[in-house]
């Protein structure tokens, strides 16, 4: 007997896919093979450029099920955050080198961005905005009187966030077209905090409705499938949801409930869909997903495969870092911030929905009495950290950077305003290279430089951030702490930390021609560079670490102005209002006329890239590119001085 040859293997999907009409070409039987070439697509970028794999592999289906069912770009999706759009990505004509080079420079973006595709209804990159802006869209539809769908894609953790309740609000009294998916995996980055979390996972395992309805689906299943007849059931489903678990808080809100629904259960979902498309009221269908579906390491360890870094896609080790790579400043801020809570009680942490990303993670583990994470609610920590300052604690907010522009009328009304000695620990100050404009922590200085009482200030050294977040703590008001992604310098820190004098600069060395005022992480740049004008041009060229922005160290400003011709401010931050700005200010009020050449970032969003150095230099900001301009201000400077002679 001949032995049967396996059968071939079927021919891949994935790269003929064009664009959602591709994708609804394929038979359904076909789909789960497309979603399995998917993961393996997913799984495999994420793994060599890093991103967001856990996300994205929990909502293939749902995905998938969206493009089926509706005709994108004519039919608008927005999705909450952005992070899992990879799948739209993949199915809307991004596959391929282009996907192959995610969040690398001249690859797609880690986000979604109306200038990427048309089929990116909306951009995003904070959490929260999904369902207002859908919102904003279908009542623009209904007031033009056009007939496309528009639908909210929304994690559980958005609804911590107060935009989304805000936009719930107000969805009855807006339009009566408005599907809203709330994608439920349970997780935030961390497992999901708060009141809001605990009643979808009572709604989600509520096993007397889920029994039952399994058993009236199956029963409804032996019928001929219809529109109609998925009308009574869902009505019928709605009763009994409403009576066997509680009433359904959506329906409260005006949205009709529909769920929960396996996400991952290709027919449920388009069933689903299908249906909420002919409703004539807003629909919030309550999916459920497997967030990191399709990769164990995924599943194993939600938090570090939210955002992963780049990992072996079999075991999803992490890339080791060069021995001798120095701790993160995060780490370092979480393991001082742990100290001094050991040692003050009142010393307490509070994170919106990051404490790994922070660094809190280490005092949650070893104090979590005096750690909170309110979720995705930067407003409310803030207001939160000023109602516990009011009582003689000492809160310390760990917020990105870009982040902390939400709470900005927490920061002026609520602390700063009444003085309160709140600190602000805003990590991922400047550039965040692979997340692109989103997140890039740019903006920081010149929204509070002008708030009365802050003092703001970055360490040029994971050190000096111990000494800060030391000497913020000691502060009647508030205090601000900025710093960068990724890993600090190197430098021992000490046993005890230092108390610095508020508004005071170091100076690391002296200068005659030049004096370069640097701010932060580019105190190391500015050494090198002093360097090298000292040693190739035989210019005597001092550094300055700034240390604050404010206060300004405006004597020693001054002091350095009145006899050195060329003064340099380095920032990793735009320029406009900026800590060059700020020198320019003080030398103005002072009198001083002084040439200044500052060095920091345009007036443009900075895209997403591979690395600093690929987008510094595509900013003319590469270490070459400022001696040139620094030299040639100098020289430019010493032609009008003998022009004049
Ligand atoms: C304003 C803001 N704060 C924090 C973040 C960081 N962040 C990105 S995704 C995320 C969790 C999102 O969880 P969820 O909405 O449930 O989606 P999932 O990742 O679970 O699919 C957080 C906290 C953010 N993007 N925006």
């Amino acid at each position: 007997m001949p032995s049967s040859s396996p059968s071939p293997a079927p021919k891949p999907l994935l790269p003929g896919l064009r664009g959602p009409a591709d994708l609804k070409a394929l038979a359904p039987a076909q789909l789960p093979q497309l979603a399995q070439e998917i993961r393996a697509e997913l799984i495999a970028v994420t793994a060599r450029n890093g991103g967001h794999i856990g996300p994205n592999l929990g909502v293939v289906e749902l995905t998938v099920a969206l493009h089926r069912v509706f005709d994108s770009p004519a039919d608008q999706f927005v999705f909450d955050v952005a992070h899992q759009g990879y799948v739209h990505k993949l199915l809307t004509g991004r596959g391929g080198e282009f996907f192959r080079k995610l969040r690398q420079t001249g690859g797609a973006s880690g986000f979604l961005y109306r200038s990427e595709s048309p089929h990116d209804a909306f951009g995003a990159g904070h959490a929260g905005t999904a369902l207002s802006a859908a919102l904003g869209m279908a009542t623009a539809r209904d007031l033009r009187g056009s007939s496309e769908h528009v639908v909210a894609v929304c994690g559980d953790a958005a609804f911590t966030c107060g935009i989304t309740l805000e936009a719930l609000n107000n969805v009855v009294g807006s339009t009566k077209r408005l599907i809203v998916i709330l994608n439920d995996n349970e997780w935030s980055i961390a497992k999901n905090v708060g009141a809001i979390s605990s009643y979808l996972n009572r709604i989600s395992t509520s096993r007397t409705y889920n029994r039952l309805h399994h058993n009236v689906e199956e029963f409804f299943k032996s019928f001929p499938a219809g529109v109609e007849m998925n009308r009574v059931y869902m009505k019928w489903k709605r009763e009994t949801k409403d009576f066997f678990v509680e009433s359904s808080l959506f329906e409260k809100f005006g949205l009709r409930y529909l769920g929960p629904v396996d996400g991952h259960d290709l027919d449920g979902l388009i069933k689903n869909l299908e249906f909420a498309k002919h409703c004539d009221v807003p629909v919030l269908i309550h999916v459920l997903t497997k967030k990191g579906k399709g990769l164990e390491a995924a599943i194993a360890h939600p938090e570090k495969f939210h955002g992963a870094a780049p990992f072996d896609p079999v075991t999803g080790e992490n890339k080791k870092s060069a021995p001798g790579t120095p701790p993160n400043y995060q780490d370092v801020f979480g393991q001082a911030l742990t100290r001094f809570a050991r040692a003050d009680a009142k010393v307490l942490g509070i994170t919106g929905a990051m404490p790994s990303g922070t660094g809190l993670s280490h005092l949650a583990a070893a104090v979590p009495t005096q750690f909170f994470d309110v979720g995705i609610a930067e407003e409310h920590a803030v207001l939160f950290a000023a109602g516990l300052a009011t009582k003689g604690f000492r809160p310390v907010c760990a917020i990105y950077s870009t982040f902390l522009q939400r709470a900005y009328d927490q920061v002026i009304h609520d602390v700063a305003l009444q003085n309160l000695p709140v600190t602000f620990c805003m990590d991922r100050a400047g550039l965040s290279p692979s997340d692109g404009p989103t997140h890039h922590g740019l903006f920081d200085l010149s929204y509070l430089r002008c708030v009365p009482n802050a003092v703001v200030m970055q360490p040029k050294d994971e050190d000096e951030l111990v000494d800060m977040l030391h000497t913020s703590l000691q502060l009647k008001g508030p205090g601000f702490i900025r710093y960068p992604r990724g890993a600090g310098t190197g430098v021992q820190i000490k046993d005890r930390p230092a108390a610095l004098p508020i508004g005071h600069a170091e100076v690391l060395r002296e200068g005659s021609n030049i004096m370069i005022w640097a701010l932060g992480s580019m105190v190391q740049d500015a050494l090198k560079l002093a360097e090298r004008l000292a040693a190739e041009e035989r210019l005597s060229v001092g550094v300055v670490n700034a240390r604050f922005v404010k206060p300004l160290d405006r004597a020693l400003l001054l002091s350095h102005a009145a006899c050195i011709p060329l003064l340099v401010t380095m920032e990793d931050h735009v320029l406009a209002g900026g800590f060059g700005s700020a020198v320019l200010e003080a030398l103005h009020d002072g009198d001083c006329p002084t040439a200044v050449e500052r060095i920091g970032w345009p007036d443009k969003f900075v895209e997403h890239g591979t690395n600093q150095e690929i987008l510094r230099a595509a900013y003319g900001l590469a270490p070459d590119d400022i001696h040139r301009r620094v030299l040639a201000r100098w020289k430019n400077l010493q032609e009008s001085v003998s022009a004049n002679v």
